[in-house]
């Protein structure tokens, strides 16, 4: 099945008593049994399991080419849950540039539990080799990167994670399967931040983990249900109904992304411009050799005065762009990573990699492409 399919009918199936085309939502936290232990159909409990959650876990399986996914009540659930398969003692090595409140879980809720993280950034190979000793147990990216949207060589870096028997995790949030499918490439687990193309609407909030290796699933379901992140019934219909529209979504905002960056790159106003679809764009090969379909909907720009109020004036003047957090759904928005998404991020580590005061992040959405430009142009006016 080719992935326009899959986003549609992968791991779907019609409801078996009433032929129901959409899965049903199955509202309920429990499930009666005939006797102890022995339940009427497959499930005992909705945290450890539930059909609609089963059905968009199936669906989630198919679109990333895993065996087995599980569905979150966030992206940092997700996350979570991928931390809570380490121990004590254990490192973690991960990109430099990261959504904040994945770098502030790593730091100040992992951390103090005796895990270490090294950050780095992934696109120095030799750099990610150097800090790997026995402890290592994990390589967490992020491609491309929030919000500088670096682009990590995901082939790459799996080929170093198996010569040292890591796990490898990466964050596919920015990208969708759409246009990048990571455990193709050698990665052993896909996250993600359903709340953002996954759903698509900015509606829900939601997060998955998807594996090819059976064992390293139950590990994960073993962690997710044992300490709670489940996804609700609602939500994940939510979730299911956003994925059958990804690909059409997802290539529209890969077009209007592309022109608005092109846009950006050549505005007097504009000092660098942060697309992996522009020629331009330090890894621009990288993102040729595994993108697929487009280069997505995230923009993040820099203004040639390198002041912060410049970027204030900007993001207080769009009108069809919302100011608002997130990303990924169909409507625009603009973010100041700063003093929004990336606050937690302490300011001098910022600096070093590179979030300046002045640095704006767009998720271009897929309104009509003119207004979208037209608002760009008028709130870049002086
Ligand atoms: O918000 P939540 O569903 O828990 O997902 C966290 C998360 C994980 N990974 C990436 C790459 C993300 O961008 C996010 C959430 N990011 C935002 C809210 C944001 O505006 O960047």
């Amino acid at each position: 099945m080719k992935f326009n399919t899959k986003t549609i009918h992968g791991g779907q199936h019609h409801e078996k008593v009433t032929g129901s085309v959409m899965p049903p939502i199955f509202q309920t936290s429990t499930f009666a049994q005939t006797s102890p232990g022995k339940p009427i159909g497959d499930y005992k409990y909705s945290r450890v399991g539930n059909p609609t959650r089963a059905t968009l876990e199936e669906a989630l399986a198919s679109i990333e080419n895993g065996t087995r996914a599980l569905a979150f009540s966030s992206g940092l659930a997700a996350t979570d849950s991928v931390m809570k398969i380490l121990k004590s003692g254990d490192e973690v090595i991960a990109m430099d540039d990261l959504y904040g409140g994945i770098y502030r879980m790593f730091t100040e809720v992992y951390q103090n539990f005796g895990i270490k993280f090294h950050f780095v950034d992934m696109t120095d190979l030799v750099k990610l080799e150097s800090l790997i000793n026995k402890n290592t147990k994990l390589v967490w990216v992020e491609t491309p990167t929030n919000p500088l949207m670096k682009i990590a060589d995901i082939a790459e870096v799996a080929k170093i994670t198996k010569k040292y028997k890591l796990l490898f995790a990466v964050d596919n949030t920015f990208a969708t399967p759409y246009l990048q499918k990571p455990l193709d490439l050698g990665a052993d687990i896909v996250m993600h931040s359903a709340t953002k193309y996954l759903g698509g609407h900015s509606d829900v909030i939601a997060g998955a983990l998807i594996v090819k290796d059976k064992e390293l699933g139950e590990k994960l379901h073993f962690a997710q249900f044992a300490t709670g992140g489940t996804l609700g019934p609602m939500d994940s219909y939510l979730i299911l109904r956003g994925i059958k529209t990804l690909h059409l979504r997802v290539q529209r905002h890969s077009e209007n992304g592309a022109t608005v960056a092109n846009f950006l790159d050549k505005h007097p106003l504009v000092k660098r411009v942060y697309y992996p679809g522009l020629e331009s764009h330090p890894h621009y090969e990288i993102a040729n050799k595994q993108m697929h379909g487009g280069y997505g909907g995230m923009v993040t720009f820099t203004f040639n005065s390198g002041k912060m109020e410049d970027a204030v004036k900007f993001l207080e003047k769009v009108k069809i762009f919302t100011l608002a957090e997130s990303l990924g759904g169909v409507e625009s928005l603009a973010n100041h990573p700063a003093t929004m998404t990336h606050a937690s991020v302490p300011a001098e580590k910022r600096a070093e990699i590179g979030i300046t005061d002045d640095l704006v992040r767009l998720s271009v959405g897929i309104e009509d492409i003119d207004d979208l430009l037209q608002d760009l142009q008028q709130a870049l006016e002086k």
